[in-house]
């Protein structure tokens, strides 16, 4: 059996882990739930560029942005209940961009199913709801749920993985993460920074060194001189499992546009994520380049990247990528970024052991 993109899978016919039964030649019938921005990406992400994947639904609670959205993959069906698409025969795999809240109880639908999901992120807005899909894909035995740190599949991160992992740097001792966005969305508060925007950031951190995060200490400043008095601009200070530390700016007002990196400092020498693509112009004195403007611009590729490979983990019927346990691990060192925000001090970060479902691959390069 041939995988959408081109590549061998290993087990023939049927999805094997999630007990389907599609055949080798059928495009994967996928819903999306929620058609914002993210969610209206996704899917004509899926319709458009990714290969083996047809949109067969969406849902939305405003008729006329689902509306628009399954007109524009080719008049996928309209549900305006999420459980109700999720639950349609039609669907046999679904993507969850709604809202933050609402992502854990329609995870927990999905696996109660036995549904593969694209989960956007963060997984759940606690580490307690968290918890519960990982007892509950546990309990099932097999891994469902793939959540969406699209930075795991960004080609500039991807290499600076690859490097790190290859040993050439030495030992990693230190990780950078900066994350700047153009300007503050409307109602974020201190911890809507961290569980919205630095939940990729820890991510990125735990992913790159392949170590939990022990210990957080946050110190953040508003810049923006707003009446609600937001933390716009937050340090994170990390210390990690294998004796290294690490350091992340989240700049959610930063004014000039959006821009995302890391680097990772060995003992022997540093690896970092270029900047951004683009021409450098230099022209009457100065010297110019592109600053993309959000995340559907700069994450282009990587978008695309994530959902052909979670196409192909279905055709394969083998998880891979970001899983369960990367959104619980996440959202437990972002519970306590935000008890640091409170008391002013550092936190411990209290990861239990990870279940051996989620052994292996799961910190590993994606893909
Ligand atoms: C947004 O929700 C995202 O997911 C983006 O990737 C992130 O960079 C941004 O800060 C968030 O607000």
């Amino acid at each position: 059996m041939t995988t959408p993109s081109g590549g061998h899978a290993e087990n023939k016919g049927a999805n094997v882990e999630n007990g389907g039964g599609r055949g080798g030649d059928e495009r994967v019938p996928v819903g999306v739930v929620g058609t914002g921005g993210m969610g209206g990406m996704h899917a004509m992400c899926l319709h458009r560029k990714v290969a083996g994947a047809k949109v067969v639904a969406v849902s939305d609670v405003d008729a006329e942005r689902a509306g628009k959205v399954a007109g524009d993959c080719g008049g996928a069906v309209v549900f305006g209940d999420a459980v109700e698409m999720i639950r349609d025969e039609s669907v046999e795999a679904v993507v969850i961009a709604s809202p933050d809240p609402t992502h854990a109880g329609l995870v927990l639908e999905c696996l109660r199913i036995g549904k593969p999901v694209m989960c956007e992120k963060p997984l759940a807005t606690s580490p307690g709801e968290a918890l519960g899909i990982v007892e509950a894909e546990v309990d099932l035995g097999r891994r469902l749920v793939q959540v969406g740190f699209m930075r795991r599949y960004d080609p500039q991160h991807v290499d600076v993985k690859r490097t790190v992992d290859s040993g050439h740097i030495g030992r990693p001792v230190l990780f950078k993460g900066w994350h700047r966005n153009q300007r503050i969305p409307p109602g974020t508060d201190s911890e809507g920074v961290i569980v919205n925007s630095g939940i990729h950031d820890l991510d990125s951190a735990r992913w790159m060194l392949g170590e939990e995060i022990e210990e957080v200490f946050v110190r953040g400043l508003n810049t923006s001189g707003s009446s609600g008095g937001e933390l716009d601009l937050q340090l994170i200070q990390l210390s990690f499992s294998g004796n290294c530390l690490g350091i992340i700016e989240v700049n959610v007002d930063a004014g000039f546009g959006y821009e995302v990196g890391v680097e990772v400092v060995g003992e022997r020498g540093t690896a970092y994520t270029a900047p951004p693509t683009g021409a450098i112009v230099r022209l009457q004195n100065s010297y110019a380049q592109n600053v993309e403007t959000d995340w559907l611009e700069r994450f282009e590729t990587a978008y695309t990247v994530e959902l052909q490979n979670w196409i192909e983990s279905i055709y394969r019927g083998r998880p891979g990528g970001p899983d369960a346990w990367d959104g619980y691990a996440s959202l437990v060192a972002a519970e306590a970024c935000i008890a640091s925000i409170r008391s002013g001090r550092p936190e411990a970060v209290a990861t239990p052991e990870r279940p051996a479902l989620y052994a292996g691959e799961a910190t590993g390069v994606a893909g």
